[in-house]
Parts: C-alpha cells; sequence; structure tokens
C-alpha cells in the first residue's frame, strides 16, 4: 500500500518565508506541531492509503486529466483554520486561483476520481497548512495568537508564484513526522510567458 497525494509543490523562497511565521510564539495553552519548512505544500487530493497496481492507474488518469494545462500564476492569501466553528485543528495560509485554474483540476479530477470508484470530495478549499493544533486551551490566546499571525502575514500576502507542475507524492509517517517523496511528477506544457 502507498499513502498518497497529488499536490503542487512550492518554492523553496516562498518555503521559506512561510516558515518565518512559525517564529510567532505560540501562546499558552496552545499546542500545535508547526509544518516543517521542506514540507509545506498545496493539497489538490489526498488518496490515502492505495494499493501499488491502482497507483500506476492513478497516475495514467492523472496524465490525462492534466494535459493541456499550461503554466499558472497563484497568489497567497491570508491565513485562516479549519474547522471555522469549534476548536480549531488546522493552520493556514490561503491561495487566489485568480485564473481559475485550480478549480478546472479540481472538477477534472473528480470526474477522473468517479470513474476510477474512488472517494471524492465535495469541498475544495485551497490551502497550504502552517500548523497543526493538538492542544488548545485558551481561546481567547487562540484569538490573539491568530491576529498576530494575521499581522504578520500581511508581509506575504499578495506574493505570487508561478506553477509549472503537479507531484503525485508518496507520504511515510514517521515519529520524527511526515517524509513526503514524488512518485511522478507532471509538467505543464509550453513556455512560460
Ligand atoms: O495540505 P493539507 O495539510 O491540508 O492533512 C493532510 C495533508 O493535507 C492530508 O493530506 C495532505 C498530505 O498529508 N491528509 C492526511 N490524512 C488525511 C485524511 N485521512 C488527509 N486528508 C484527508 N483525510
Amino acid at each position: 500500500m502507498v499513502r498518497a497525494f497529488l499536490a503542487i509543490d512550492l518554492p523553496l523562497d516562498l518555503k521559506r518565508e512561510l516558515y518565518s511565521l512559525s517564529k510567532i510564539p505560540l501562546p499558552e495553552g496552545l499546542k500545535g506541531k508547526w509544518v516543517e519548512e521542506e514540507n509545506y505544500h498545496l493539497t489538490l487530493h489526498f488518496f490515502g492509503n492505495v494499493p501499488e497496481n491502482l497507483v500506476e492507474k492513478i497516475a495514467r488518469s492523472l496524465q490525462g486529466l492534466l494535459r493541456g494545462f499550461t503554466p499558472f500564476s497563484l497568489t497567497l492569501n491570508g491565513p485562516g483554520f479549519f474547522p471555522e466553528r469549534g476548536t480549531p485543528r488546522v493552520l493556514w495560509i490561503g491561495l487566489k486561483d485568480e485564473a481559475g485554474e485550480l478549480k478546472e483540476i479540481n472538477q477534472k479530477l473528480q470526474k477522473s476520481l468517479k470513474r476510477l470508484k474512488l472517494e471524492r470530495k465535495e469541498r475544495f478549499h485551497p490551502h497550504i497548512t502552517l500548523l497543526r493544533i493538538k492542544e488548545l486551551r485558551d481561546p481567547e490566546a487562540f484569538q490573539d495568537y491568530f491576529r498576530r499571525l494575521l499581522d504578520e502575514a500581511t508581509r506575504i500576502q499578495g506574493k505570487t508564484f508561478l506553477v509549472k507542475e503537479v507531484t503525485l507524492f508518496k507520504s511515510e509517517l514517521t515519529p520524527k513526522g511526515p517524509v513526503y517523496s514524488p512518485l511522478k511528477t507532471f509538467p505543464f506544457q509550453g513556455d512560460v510567458l
């Protein structure tokens, strides 16, 4: 079995900037795990554990559905968290998909998942996970922290980056954290203007 997900990897300088946000100290009563700098990515779909032979099938299908896309840019938006109500579990930075390319990839992906009889996901909210919250004892302290994060994130908000490819990653969970390695990369066609 392979634990697989489809994602957009990020440029190194952007990862470094995102990681600088982790320097804001977490308040008392908020325990979490900041995503490792090298691991930042934008998940398009989490496949979960799939048998090896299905990975090949998925890759072929992805090859087909991603054909025809050309490089496009995405813009960093402000921070947010999931779930919106109740205890926040995941803190992230959102993305603006101005040209609607992510939406289009997702629509094609959902059709392809249906054809492969794989589980689909109704909602797609493009984000880069920053922090996974393990314990939150003081909601007010969280609000303060989040305000500080909103403030700090204005530095990087509006930055754009070019997406030239999509990657099918293998995720291995280790005691030191997840290790992501590319299984297959799907480069977009055409020259960048
Ligand atoms: O980009 P994010 O962080 O949202 O949360 C995991 C990460 O997404 C998600 O897959 C991405 C790469 O690990 N993920 C992990 N387990 C999951 C699950 N059981 C999951 N998404 C949905 N269901």
